[in-house]
């Protein structure tokens, strides 16, 4: 009984780490002067590419993404989509991904061009 506790303590251990965000660009809540050609949000481990979703509209809800959101080939750790050109306003990005550990997170963040 205390062996099979055990265990299973070890194997939660092993099952931490999915996936939060380090860093992105446009920075979260930030505001930028120009249009950027793509949103790019870092994470802190590697993502399961299948499972990963990012889209970035504006604030009536209107997506301005290209549709083409995925995490980079050459760096696992990387989501990325291409932008239209955005006029001034608010837009907010949204997140989810599956962790190399199969655990999900999302969230997303706002961020303004001036
Ligand atoms: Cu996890």
């Amino acid at each position: 009984m205390v062996l099979v506790f055990l265990f299973l303590l070890a194997l939660r251990g092993v099952s931490e780490g999915h996936a939060f965000p380090d860093h992105s660009d446009p920075r979260v809540g930030s505001t930028i002067t120009a249009s950027p050609a793509k949103v790019r949000i870092w994470f802190d481990g590697e993502l399961e590419p299948v499972f990963c979703i990012i889209s970035v509209k504006d604030m009536s809800g209107k997506k301005v993404d290209k549709g083409d959101g995925h995490v980079n080939a050459s760096d696992p750790t990387l989501l990325e989509a291409s932008l239209q050109p955005l006029s001034p306003g608010n837009y907010q990005v949204a997140w989810s991904v599956v962790a190399r550990d199969g655990h999900r997170t999302e969230g997303n963040y706002l961020f303004t061009v001036k």
